[in-house]
């Protein structure tokens, strides 16, 4: 006996293919309230897309904790033999839901851990820097990267002003122009905390910190000619590559590792230690392995598991914090905001944002779509004399300490000797990249000014990569003047 239709309360219904009318060529009865809830219900399918990071994939997973950090940090999620479920999100940034996985641009890597002491997400990229480092400046930033106000389209020379402009954006830009702008999938491409965080101890003792994902599946990329190709065939060719891999019980895996600074080598060291357009070098703090990271498990449901899923660097717990990097905690704000309003005030009760092995004790009731609650004998304030929850700063987390000058300002980062927006952008470029890479880092920056980059933003375009590498510079230039009519448009790739 197959089961009856049901309205969305449970009461069988008489068709899904008529719908109720006053003889067959007579009007549509109101009281056909089944109708009405389908196209009511149908008119309210969507929650506004994430405004950005909107395309992405997502997969259930666990940390396995292999090595013995505890001398970093007392973090119960890091600890020897730990095992704590996780999940996942990546993404891609400018494009909109229905934009194809393969267009060049960084790729969200939000990971969130169901730890004993609640929540831990630790919301990265797929490259260990970012474009700008004051959060000011992100509205801005992503406008740049998105559509024109007047026809709705993509704009190159939007993209190259604000690159431009904005020196700082060099570093990202050479990692985004390069292979790690297309990862051949989901599974071939590292993750990265980007920011530098805070661990404490079990003693109290605070280091500085910065997260790498490495994928054991090996880096690989698309070239844009691949990636072109792949877009216009597949829109979802990184989800589907996901779902399968993980469906064939092909489960991908990361090996987790850390940076670890001591808190007082920050001042002194070469990089301003919190300025997210730098990283920290590996020769001077190499990796420390932590645990091995696997996705093994698909979502149910796309739309609950994954389209409602809310990442949001504010969730910390005991034993790690935050830093003095400004992006990071303009991120501690922002996050949680972005949930209340696209998702709901209770977001953090949906499946795949409640707390899994810890205890929610919140004061926090009612307000749209609430249905977990505390028992009525548990006071709705605080202090109280009937037993409620009390906050122990013991407990808490306690990750939100520095030493600073409190002095009120408006300014850039301290600079250290090694300071300069160009300077890791040059050593990427000249000691890292292999002449393939370059080769093709040169192509990729052709062939997006050549589509639709013009004057004036065009002379800042070679002068910006001048700036980062002479030989690049010249390169760039050449290969720009000979593909253009004269002003540096001509045909655009088909990309995003
Ligand atoms: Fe995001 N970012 N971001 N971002 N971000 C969002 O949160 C924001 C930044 C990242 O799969 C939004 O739910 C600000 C850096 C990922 O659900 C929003 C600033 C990094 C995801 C938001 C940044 C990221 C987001 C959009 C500058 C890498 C997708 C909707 C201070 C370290 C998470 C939403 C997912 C999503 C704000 C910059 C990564 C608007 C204000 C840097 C992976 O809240």
């Amino acid at each position: 006996m197959t089961k009856p239709t049901t309205t969305n309360t449970g009461t069988p219904v008489e068709s899904d293919n008529e719908s109720l009318t006053a003889g067959a060529q007579g009007p549509i009865l109101l009281h056909d309230h089944y109708l009405i809830e389908k196209l009511a219900q149908f008119n309210r399918e969507r929650v506004p897309e994430r405004i950005v990071h909107a395309k992405g994939a997502g997969a259930y997973g666990e940390l396995v904790v292999t090595n013995d950090v505890s001398e970093y940090t007392k973090a119960k999620l890091f600890q020897p033999g730990a095992r704590t479920e996780s999940l996942v999100r990546f993404s891609t940034v400018a494009g909109e839901q229905g934009s194809p996985d393969t267009w060049r641009d960084p790729r969200g890597f939000a990971v969130k851990f169901y730890t004993e002491d609640g929540n831990y997400d630790l919301v990265g990229n797929n490259t260990p820097i970012f474009f700008i480092k004051d959060p000011i400046k992100f509205p801005d930033f992503i406008r740049s990267q998105k559509r024109l106000p007047g026809n709705g389209l993509r704009d190159h020379n939007m993209q190259w002003d604000f690159w431009t402009l904005r020196p700082e954006t060099a570093h990202q830009v050479t990692w985004l122009m390069g292979d790690r702008g297309i990862p051949k999938t989901y599974r071939h491409m590292n993750g990265y905390g980007s920011h530098t965080y805070q661990w404490i101890n079990a003693a109290g003792e605070r280091f500085w910190v910065k997260y790498h994902f490495k994928t054991d599946q090996g880096i690989d990329y698309l070239t844009q000619a691949e990636a072109d190709r792949i877009a216009g065939a597949d829109a979802d060719y990184h989800r589907k590559d996901l779902w399968e891999a993980i469906e064939r019980g092909e489960f991908p895996s990361w090996t987790v590792s850390v940076q670890v600074m001591p808190v007082a080598e920050a001042e002194d060291y070469r990089f301003n230690p919190f300025d997210l357009t730098k990283v920290w070098s590996h020769k001077d703090y190499p990796l420390i392995e932590v645990g091995k990271w696997t996705l093994n498990r698909n979502p149910a449901n796309y739309f609950v598991d994954i389209e409602q899923a809310a990442f949001e660097p504010s969730n910390v717990v005991p034993g790690i914090g935050f830093s003095p990097d400004k992006m990071l905690l303009g991120r501690v704000f922002a996050y949680a905001d972005a949930h209340r309003y696209r998702i709901g005030t209770n977001y953090a009760q949906l499946p795949p944002n409640q707390a899994r092995a810890a205890e929610v004790n919140s004061y926090s009731k009612e307000g749209a779509m609430r249905y977990h609650y505390n028992d009525a004998s548990v006071p709705v304030y605080a202090p109280n004399s009937f037993g409620g929850p009390h906050a122990d700063p013991e407990r808490a987390p306690d990750g939100g300490i520095w030493d600073f000058d409190p002095t009120i300002v408006r300014a850039g980062y301290v600079q250290h000797a090694e300071d300069g927006d160009f300077t890791q952008a040059g050593t990427l470029v000249r000691e890292v990249l292999n002449d393939d890479q370059r080769d093709r880092l040169v192509d990729n920056i052709v062939g997006h000014v050549l589509g639709g980059v013009r004057e004036p933003v065009l002379s800042r375009v070679f002068e910006y990569w001048k700036n980062v590498d002479s030989e690049l510079g010249k390169r760039v230039e050449e290969g720009v003047r000979a593909g253009s009519n004269g002003n540096g448009s001509a045909t655009p790739p088909a990309q995003g």
